[in-house]
């Protein structure tokens, strides 16, 4: 039996990413950093908090992590813990990268010095691209990140890459776009979105304020997406790829979608707040995810229409519940 440790297994994709291994039949071991109230509450929804062995310890203590690889022995460790929210990381730029950033090399140090033969998945990210000139972003596009989370990722992506050249080591970067699901935080314009539909809807909340609607993402579905992390793990050699879906939408008509899944026209209810704009804005993603199909088999499967659909759809039937009390 394969044994993975997952760092970040209370996330969205940390939980998916769980679900698919255990249905793979690896031994599941995630890294739990010390919070008030543990939030496991994804895991709960995927039904499978009792399946995963969960391990005390946090990105930012090397000793935790040290001690979470001797006791995990995994033969794969997916590093998926961070700091997450870009908005979040020009107001505490520096727990995002001590966490983003420094925690990525926490976690190889780890490896390297238990002598694990671990292999091992970065989570980087399309964010690297920021400010881009190139209109499709693949695995060659030159990296301009735009806000200390994109920087904090520049560091994890180049350290992963550097202990692959430098110590041989089975260490691949996921470049992925933008990915979905009703696990997203609340935080994300999309789960913002689609909560806010449902609130609209079952006559709870009354409008939806936003800052930029003109920015474009490639939005894929987190299910799809943890797919890809697997599968680069189980090539012959490691490398790197860019996982998107290779079409991009706006805000704005990600929005349509939303509020018209439920009968409404969101031009009613979105109030444009430039509060809400950030600081340095990374205007248009779009990614080219060839190589990912030609050397894992990969695709996206879920179109941003089913996406969205399936987010209010969940968000009606938990709105609804906490509305009656149930
Ligand atoms: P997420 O839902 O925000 O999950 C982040 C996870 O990291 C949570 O389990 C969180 O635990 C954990 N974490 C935060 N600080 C930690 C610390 N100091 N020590 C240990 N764990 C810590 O993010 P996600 O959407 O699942 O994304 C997974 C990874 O992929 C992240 O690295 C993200 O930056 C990257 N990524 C995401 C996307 C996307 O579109 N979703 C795209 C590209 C890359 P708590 O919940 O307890 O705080
Ligand atoms: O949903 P977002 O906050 O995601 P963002 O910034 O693209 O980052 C996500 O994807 C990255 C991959 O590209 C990950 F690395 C990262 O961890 C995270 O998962 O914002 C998407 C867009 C932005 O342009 C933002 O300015 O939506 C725009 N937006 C407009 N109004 C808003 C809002 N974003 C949020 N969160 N909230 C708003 O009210």
């Amino acid at each position: 039996m394969k044994s993975a440790l997952i760092t970040g297994i209370t996330g969205q994709d940390g939980a998916y990413l769980a679900k698919l291994l255990l249905q793979k039949n690896y031994e599941v071991y995630g890294l739990l950093p010390r919070r008030s109230t543990p939030s496991i509450w994804r895991l709960q929804f995927l039904g499978i908090q009792e399946e995963v062995r969960l391990i005390a310890g946090d990105l930012t203590d090397f000793s935790s992590l040290s001690r979470a690889v001797a006791l995990a022995k995994p033969d794969e460790v997916y590093n998926l813990g961070a700091q997450s929210y870009v908005g979040t990381s020009w107001q505490q730029p520096v727990l995002t990268a001590q966490t983003t950033g420094l925690g990525v090399l926490h976690v190889l140090e780890a490896i390297r010095l238990e002598n694990s033969n671990s292999k091992f998945y970065q989570a980087s990210t399309s964010e690297l691209f920021g400010l881009t000139e190139d209109p499709v972003q693949s695995e060659s596009t030159l990296f301009y990140p735009r806000s200390p989370y994109g920087v904090a990722k520049l560091f994890g992506h180049w350290m992963t890459v550097n202990y692959r050249e430098s110590y041989d080591m089975f260490a691949c970067c996921g470049i992925l776009f933008n990915h979905e699901s009703p696990l997203r935080g609340m935080e994300f314009v999309t789960r913002k979105v689609t909560d806010a539909v449902a609130r609209i809807k079952l006559g709870i909340q009354k409008e939806l304020r936003l800052g930029n609607i003109e920015a474009k993402r490639d939005w894929g579905f987190a299910g799809d997406y943890v797919e890809a992390m697997w599968l680069m793990l189980q090539q012959e050699k490691p490398d790197d790829y860019v996982i998107a879906t290779g079409r991009t939408t706006t805000v704005r008509d990600m929005c349509k979608i939303a509020f018209s899944h439920v009968g409404l026209d969101y031009e009613d209810f979105i109030v444009v707040d430039p509060n809400l704009y950030r600081p340095a804005e990374v205007e248009v993603l779009l990614g080219n995810p060839d190589k990912a199909k030609r050397k894992l088999g990969w695709q996206a499967r879920t179109s941003l229409q089913d996406l969205i659909q399936m987010m209010v759809e969940a968000d009606l039937e938990r709105v609804r519940k906490e509305v009656s009390g149930k």
